[in-house]
């Protein structure tokens, strides 16, 4: 494969699904990361991430050499930025992912070609990396196209979502604009929406910082209702009867690596306008202090009612139900705090979607159930619901496992 027609920077849970996509529409793609494992892995057709149906796609498409991968990027035609923007301390975004992924295409670039940010950015990035690819490569202007275009699948549904899911497509100019809708018809059947690249930016933003807002209002009731003695998932399901109304879930905090972090990259910016948003980051991070702090409790009432200390079963680390993914997880935080305060009390973490962890020692869910004196559910995975709990136990629900 000498001239792939797309070049993905960053293989991670967004940039190896697209590229598999991509590639399994007969488009040739090389795709890049910098951690020479995971270029390694999927040059075998394997994959480092779990994402249903992900790993045929990414096998199909290694051995019909559609997809190839390296550590440093080669020419195309297109250019996909699909790299992490994490946040500094602060809270403030960090795009040097996408600045270096960029300067690295830098001298690859070619009249005509077309360059497309999908990684979640401040509002202003695409112009910045436009006046970046300028700034070096000044014969380019005017002779390139630059677009923004934000992904919002759900990790878990990825494969589906990608194909389905209607997208925003912000370009820097209309022309940048329609060369990006016309490269994601060849494999998006949802709408694509033109807009430019700031509204593209905000979009994406917004949609999450959405989100955050409302589980921030599921987790304050919660709040209330724990004080108030009141069932919360009982009183969402009947609120919600309500035609307009449509209340989420409480849970142990919010986690992942974009609704627990994009709203920040509002409030950074915009500290003055955006109240609610920087209110429902602190409800849900409080939401997980709170968690833990009940596990303590817990804890300390056992052992005055049974002059013993109890065992206690953590059930899940992961971000949210029936995933891997432990990045910004709630779970994993409640958990380290609780082991920060363990008095050789017996502990049993549990994590049915990972086989082992370097920090923690993780036992069988059912064998956590069973030994355990205080159970408490941290993710609402599948293996959970329908557990035999005997009656002796006490049980921490913050996911609405048991309701
Ligand atoms: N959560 C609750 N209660 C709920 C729903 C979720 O506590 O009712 C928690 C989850 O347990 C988890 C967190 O929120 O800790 C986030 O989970 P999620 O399923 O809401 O979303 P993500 O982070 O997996 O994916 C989101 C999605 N964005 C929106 O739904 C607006 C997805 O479409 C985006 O593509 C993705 O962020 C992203 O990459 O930005």
């Amino acid at each position: 494969m000498n001239n792939p027609e797309v070049v993905m920077i960053g293989l991670g849970y967004i940039g190896l699904p697209t590229a598999a996509l991509i590639a399994q529409n007969e488009i040739f793609v090389h795709g890049v990361d910098i951690n020479p494992k995971v270029v390694e892995t999927i040059n075998k057709g394997e994959i480092h991430i779990v994402e249903p149906d992900l790993d045929i796609a990414v096998a199909n498409a290694v051995k019909k050499g559609y997809l190839k991968t390296s550590i440093s990027p080669v020419q195309a035609n297109t250019y996909l930025i699909v790299v992490p923007t994490p946040f500094k301390a602060k809270n403030e975004p960090d795009i040097s992912f996408v600045e270096s992924a960029t300067k690295a295409i830098i001298p690859l670039l070619k009249e005509n070609d077309l360059y497309i940010i999908e990684s979640t950015s401040p509002i202003g990035t695409t112009e910045k990396m436009m006046e970046l690819i300028f700034s070096e490569r000044p014969e380019l202007k005017g002779k390139l196209h630059i677009a923004y275009c934000p992904e919002r699948v759900l990790p878990g549904n990825v494969m589906y979502e990608l194909v389905h899911n209607d997208r925003v497509i912000g370009g820097v100019d209309e022309k940048s604009t329609q060369k990006a809708i016309t490269f994601y018809c060849q494999f998006i059947k949802g709408d694509l929406h033109k807009t430019n690249a700031r509204t593209a930016e905000m979009c994406k933003l917004v949609e999450n910082s959405s989100r955050d807002v409302q589980i921030a209002f599921a987790n304050e009731l919660s709040l209330i209702c724990d004080k108030a003695d009141i069932n919360v998932w009982e009183l969402i399901e009947l609120a919600n009867k309500h035609p307009r109304v449509n209340i989420l879930q409480p849970g142990c905090g919010v986690g992942g690596h974009c609704i627990a972090v994009d709203p920040y990259f509002i409030v950074s910016d915009y500290p003055m306008e955006s109240q609610i948003i920087g209110k429902a980051r602190e409800i849900n991070n409080y939401k997980s202090f709170w968690c833990a702090e009940k596990v303590q409790t817990a804890k300390l009432q056992f052992e005055l009612k049974h002059g013993r200390k109890p065992s206690i079963a953590l059930m899940g680390l992961a971000f949210k139900p029936n995933i891997d993914d432990l990045r910004e997880s709630p779970a994993k935080y409640i958990a380290q705090k609780v082991l920060q305060n363990a008095n050789n009390e017996e502990y049993y973490i549990v994590e049915p979607n990972i086989n082992s962890h370097k920090v923690f020692k993780l036992t069988d869910y059912k064998t956590a159930a069973e030994k355990a004196d205080i159970i408490a559910f941290l993710v609402a995975h599948d293996e959970f619901k329908g557990l035999n709990i005997g009656d002796n136990k006490e049980v921490l629900d913050f996911c609405g496992v048991i309701k």
